[in-house]
């Protein structure tokens, strides 16, 4: 293995691609939670592909194919199979509502900034929270040129996805890319794109301003964990178990969000070859 997030494993291919992997697991509240969602990480990989592919007018990615067998049963359907790239140290973060940061006077939490803003974070490891990133720090880490793209490619990536997402009914309030450069020095969009685990949808029906909105699926585990489940999230012990009708629920949301950005249902899961030779013909 090459790397591992919280809930996704990166491993080397070959010389020129990887195998980017999303686990059925899920986080919230800065632990891995002791239970999977199962297809999971099939809708976000799902989902990853069918915005690079809106998108491949906007920006070239790294994504050559969402990987079938001969890649073992268990990953078939929830890895990709993408290019190597050398990858930007900046969390690039488009936003076009407030959500979960310092709010200055006059506005709050919820609220339709103005336009859409970009705000970089650094990559923080494992068990560190990402860092917020003034334009001249990016400047300084990577140089103007490459500054000036991450924002630009960044903030049109974000304005067709929300225009997108509008559509169906959905507020994309912000998102967090990564993009790394090709072999020919160009910009190019990593990573898992525009899934609820790197994004925040909120349900435009639902919106109203100056309050705190209810994020499209992982609110429903954090509501179990925190009002039902009696565990106390400052005591430093770990998360329990969530109970089947959670995880059914969570579930179906991811489900849901898929349905409702792409119009179609989750394709289902990549059948193994038999291998087996067939029984001598009469
Ligand atoms: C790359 N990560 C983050 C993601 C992990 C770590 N196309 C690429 N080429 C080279 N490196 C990366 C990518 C991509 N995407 C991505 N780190 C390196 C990451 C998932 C699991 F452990």
């Amino acid at each position: 293995m090459l790397g591992s997030g919280k809930v996704r494993d990166l491993y080397a291919v070959d010389d020129a691609h990887l195998l980017l992997v999303a686990s059925d697991r899920i986080s919230a509240y800065d632990w891995v939670l002791p239970t999977e969602i199962p297809d999971k990480g099939r809708v976000l990989t799902a989902l990853s592909a069918w915005w690079f592919d809106q998108l491949d007018d906007v920006v070239a990615n790294h994504l050559v194919s969402i990987a079938t067998p001969p890649v073992p049963a268990e990953v078939a359907g929830r890895a990709m199979l993408v290019r190597r790239l050398q990858m930007v140290p900046v969390e690039c973060v488009a936003r076009g509502y407030i959500a979960g940061s310092a709010v200055g006077p006059g506005a709050a939490e919820g609220d339709k900034l103005p336009e859409p803003i970009f705000t970089p974070t650094t990559k923080a490891a494992i068990g560190q929270h990402d860092q917020p990133l003034t334009f001249d720090e990016v400047v300084a880490t990577v140089g103007a040129d490459l500054a000036e793209a991450l924002r630009e490619r960044t903030l049109a990536i974000y304005g067709r996805a929300a225009a997108i997402a509008a559509t169906r009914g959905l507020i994309l309030a912000d998102t967090k890319l990564e993009f790394g450069i090709s072999g020919d020095g160009s910009l190019v969009l990593g990573d898992e794109v525009l899934t609820p685990d790197s994004s925040r949808y909120w349900s435009a029906a639902d919106w109203k301003p100056g309050q705190p909105q209810s994020s499209y699926d992982k609110q429903y585990v954090r509501n179990w964990l925190v009002e039902e489940s009696g565990w106390d999230r400052t005591s430093g012990s770990p998360p329990p178990e969530l109970p089947a009708d959670v995880v059914a629920g969570t579930r179906a949301r991811y489900l849901a969000a898929y349905e409702l950005l792409t119009g179609s249902a989750l394709p289902p899961a990549p059948q193994m070859p038999d291998l087996r030779r067939r029984s001598p013909s009469p």
